[in-house]
């Protein structure tokens, strides 16, 4: 574990690879072989490699401004878990709460042992218990580690909490051409249950399918007609990163000249994020930890809930500058972190950057086409306003996943070694960051447009659009499907996948 501003000058010398080769060189895109690994039980009485403590206590994201939460080892965000790709390591999960904890490692291509994830089978870590497991780290890239139990109704609970930490996985032969690592925790706290307002999406690309949208809208006026309200939405009212409210926590430093690699994770338990650094911009050169065919340039970073992005930037405009939200009231409540260049001093200065449309297809490879599935799998997703407790009940396929986290059968079922993709259409005007348990899919269509190349495994999928992703089924064990958005999964958006 160390510290989340690392030093890579002595990488510096083989710079000769290309940028987007830096975090995965060697990427064979979806035909990846899972590593080995396994959840099996260790002696205890040899240390494990690392430990997550689960317990509450207080933080502080600004002076006098302590917040309460459950976190690891008593610190927001959790340590920088640094791993070696293909390395075994064994953690101990020590839970120290009053209930039973899962620790799920997101974009990791582990067992279901390990996973994190009740509704796949994965073991508790039982209150005031522990849980010893081992696995070997992969793939490669930005990951980050999360709590998996449902918060429901509970504010307190599920990823509202701070339990949400980085994790990177260092290629076997990795090495890029930057100064150094800095990573960066996007994340809320203090939240507050209101009733939803519109969501905004004028950042995507404008692709309704007007189908979806009649669908949509017709549920929602029938709902409202019985005299429904809308369904609860959660707000909050502090905003950190790394644990610190803007303003309050120690600057980014950087030296005129400095190629300066951001991880960013969006650890928000709901929220769409859009970040940006005045007069600079960033070259992404991975997304969710896996190199983009085509590194490109953009303004704006914007990031749905559990997305990463590494993104460099060269620091060539030197002052003293806010790295922030472009929400002016989330910026001002806390979402930003100062940049500050050696020698300069003042206030930190924010400019609204250029508008710019979100678009995963700029860092595709322009026309290039996947290969065809073995399968599709069509999915639908609707919102059954205020239908439960007055939360919206959501849907896949017509079905939610049971309120209570009880395992249930798969409803999709995978052949080892196929190909599938997901047909998936949201008849619903939220957008959703879809996420895939233990796999990594290709954005095979999106936009309306066909593409190959790009690997995550969240993705944002806008109101009444549709999209199509595809992943190979080659980590056998019940896979877990759900919306990241906390409230979308805990009440019905989530399904399984098995192996046959
Ligand atoms: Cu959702």
């Amino acid at each position: 574990m160390t510290d989340l501003s690392q030093s890579r000058r002595t990488f510096l010398k083989t710079a000769a690879i290309s940028a987007g080769a830096v975090l995965l060189p060697h990427s064979d895109l979806l035909g990846q072989v899972s590593p080995s690994s396994s959840g099996s039980q260790q002696s205890d009485s040899t240390p494990a490699d690392y430990t997550l403590r689960i317990n509450i206590s207080p933080i502080e994201i600004a002076p006098n401004h302590i917040i309460s939460v459950t976190n690891y080892n008593g610190i927001f965000p959790g340590p920088l878990i640094r791993l070696k790709e293909g390395q075994p390591v064994s953690v101990d999960i020590v839970n120290d709460t009053d209930s039973p904890e899962q620790l799920h490692w997101h974009g990791q291509m582990v067992p279901v042992e390990v996973d994190g994830a009740a509704e796949e089978g994965t073991p508790y870590a039982p209150a005031h218990g522990k849980r010893r497991i081992t696995f070997t780290p992969g793939p490669a890239g930005f990951r980050f580690y999360h709590t998996h139990n449902r918060a429901g109704a509970n504010l307190a609970a599920g990823q509202y909490s701070g339990e949400v930490g980085p994790v990177y996985i260092e290629p076997k032969d990795d090495l890029g051409d930057y100064d150094r690592e800095v990573f960066l925790v996007l994340k809320e706290f203090d939240p507050t249950l209101s009733r939803g307002g519109d969501v905004q999406q004028d950042f995507l690309p404008a692709a309704t399918v007007k189908a979806l949208e009649e669908q949509g809208e017709s549920a929602m006026r029938a709902s409202l007609a019985k005299g429904m309200p809308h369904g609860y939405e959660v707000g909050y009212n502090s905003f950190t990163i790394n644990g610190r409210m803007l303003g309050h926590g120690e600057p980014i430093r950087v030296k005129q000249g400095e190629r300066v690699l951001f991880h960013v994770l969006n650890g928000s338990a709901t929220e769409i994020r859009g970040l940006a650094l005045p007069g600079h911009s960033f070259r992404v050169i991975a997304l969710d930890g896996n190199p983009v065919p085509n590194p490109a340039t953009v303004p704006v970073l914007w990031l749905g809930t559990a997305e990463r992005i590494s993104a460099l930037v060269e620091m060539n405009r030197p002052g003293v500058w806010i790295m922030g939200d472009l929400g002016d009231d989330d910026r001002h409540h806390g979402m930003g972190i100062v940049v500050e260049y050696a020698g300069q001093k003042g206030r930190p200065q924010w400019e609204k950057p250029p508008n710019h449309q979100w678009n995963y297809l700029q860092f595709a490879k322009l026309g290039a086409v996947s290969q065809p599935p073995d399968e599709t799998f069509e999915m639908i997703f609707a919102k059954d306003n205020a239908a439960e407790s007055g939360f919206n009940r959501w849907t896949i396929n017509g079905l939610a996943y049971p309120m209570s986290s009880d395992m249930i059968p798969a409803r999709f079922h995978l052949k080892q070694g196929k190909r599938y993709r997901l047909h998936m259409r949201n008849a619903s005007d939220d957008i959703h960051p879809i996420h895939l348990h233990r796999h990594s899919f290709e954005l095979t269509r999106i936009f309306g447009k066909s593409t190959a190349g790009i690997l995550k495994d969240v993705v944002m999928l806008g109101g009444y659009q549709e999209m199509e992703i595809d992943f190979i089924a080659n980590n056998p064990g019940m896979t877990l499907f759900h919306c990241h958005q906390q409230l979308h999964m805990d009440f019905g958006f989530m399904t399984l996948f098995d192996y046959v």
